[in-house]
């Protein structure tokens, strides 16, 4: 049985993955930020059982305490924690670099010195994000890994510069390093400061009331690829038996649909009719226009595919938020 160590692990993933890999046969770490964290994940919900993992709380960004989980020998490390809202980054870029940079730094550097035993070699896959390309011309669409790099965002610029870090590690150390750049995904337990849950609860919202109000939203332009979060973690365990070291993968369904037809679609399964008004307060000072991944590479590599459409992620979205704000 392999030993996994899964950081971020009480986030909206870290979940997701960590019931997926139990049920995998792996014997799983999970690293949360906090007791509140361990304790709020353990709710049940769709991500899956949670109670055959062990939990260790601390802040990746302690030295002592990236030793201890290093400690425990992992096989392979799927490194999800960070501050993970782009507007979290950008009203706190000193904190962004720390945890997605330095603390990933910090994990490296103990996953090298547990590679120099001899004892374990360990495979890390770093999750960056599709932020990391930036603003990028129409003609670039579907984005493949050898686009360069251009952030706009301090989230898309810490979670570039952790990839140049991880495969400067590869170069320099053979420390098998992997790095995925998953487009925007979404699924049940994900919070509502994504703009996905976020549509689902206005949209929701508009239905109870029977106001008629319009339905408020930030930039209607922007294109987005959206996942289902199983698939993402699928697309990360794949990663984990065939990904090849020192490789960057996309993580992405290849279709782009703009955050209009988003939220028309939202109204639509939700069934509700609602004029769109744009309203300043949802509005990002800067946003990339269009992000649109080509995941070839992932899908040869490992055979992984997408299973969920744009439909059956919002009717799970919307059954979530139903039951969930009904127990809450
Ligand atoms: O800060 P908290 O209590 O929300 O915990 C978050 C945790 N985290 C940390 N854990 C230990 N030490 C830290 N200094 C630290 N800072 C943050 O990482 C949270 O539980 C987890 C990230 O989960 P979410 O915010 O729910 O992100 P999500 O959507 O699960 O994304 C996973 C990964 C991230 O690397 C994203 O940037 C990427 O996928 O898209």
């Amino acid at each position: 049985m392999k030993r996994a160590l899964v950081t971020g692990a009480a986030g909206f993933v870290g979940k997701w993955l960590c019931a997926a890999l139990v049920k995998e046969g792996w014997t799983v770490t999970a690293c949360a930020h906090s007791e509140a964290d361990v304790e709020a994940a353990q709710l049940p919900g769709p991500w899956g059982a949670l109670e055959r993992v062990t939990w260790k709380t601390g802040d990746i960004r302690d030295a002592a305490f990236m030793e201890q989980l290093f400690a425990l020998r992992p096989d392979a490390v799927v490194h999800l924690a960070a501050v993970s809202h782009v507007q979290h980054a950008t009203l706190s870029p000193t904190l962004a670099w720390e945890v997605n940079l330095l603390a990933s730094v910090q994990l490296l550097n103990a996953a090298n010195r547990l590679r120099e035993t001899g004892v374990v070699d360990p495979l890390v896959l770093l999750i960056g994000s599709a932020e990391q390309y930036g603003r990028q011309p129409m003609e670039h669409m579907p984005l493949g890994e050898h686009i360069a790099q251009s952030p706009l965002t301090v989230y898309g610029a810490t979670k570039a510069a952790q990839e140049i870090a991880g495969l400067q590690a590869f170069h320099a150390s053979g420390l098998r390093v992997i790095a995925a750049r998953p487009f925007p995904h979404t699924g049940p337990g994900q919070e509502e400061r994504f703009v996905l849950p976020a549509l689902v609860a206005r949209a929701e919202a508009l239905r109870r009331s029977a106001s008629g109000a319009p339905m408020m939203t930030g930039n209607l332009t922007p294109i987005r690829d959206f996942l289902h979060v199983s698939d993402v973690v699928a697309a990360y365990i794949a990663l984990l038996h065939s990904g090849r070291p020192g490789t960057v993968y996309n993580v992405a369904s290849g279709t782009g649909l703009s955050v209009r037809e988003i939220v028309e679609r939202v109204l639509q399964r939700t069934g509700v009719q609602a004029q769109l008004e744009e309203d300043p307060a949802f509005v990002r000072a800067v946003d990339v226009p269009v992000l649109v991944g080509d995941a070839t590479r992932l899908s040869a590599d490992t055979g992984w595919k997408p299973t969920r459409g744009f439909d059956s992620i919002l009717d799970d979205l919307l059954a979530y938020h139903r039951t969930h704000a009904a127990t809450h």
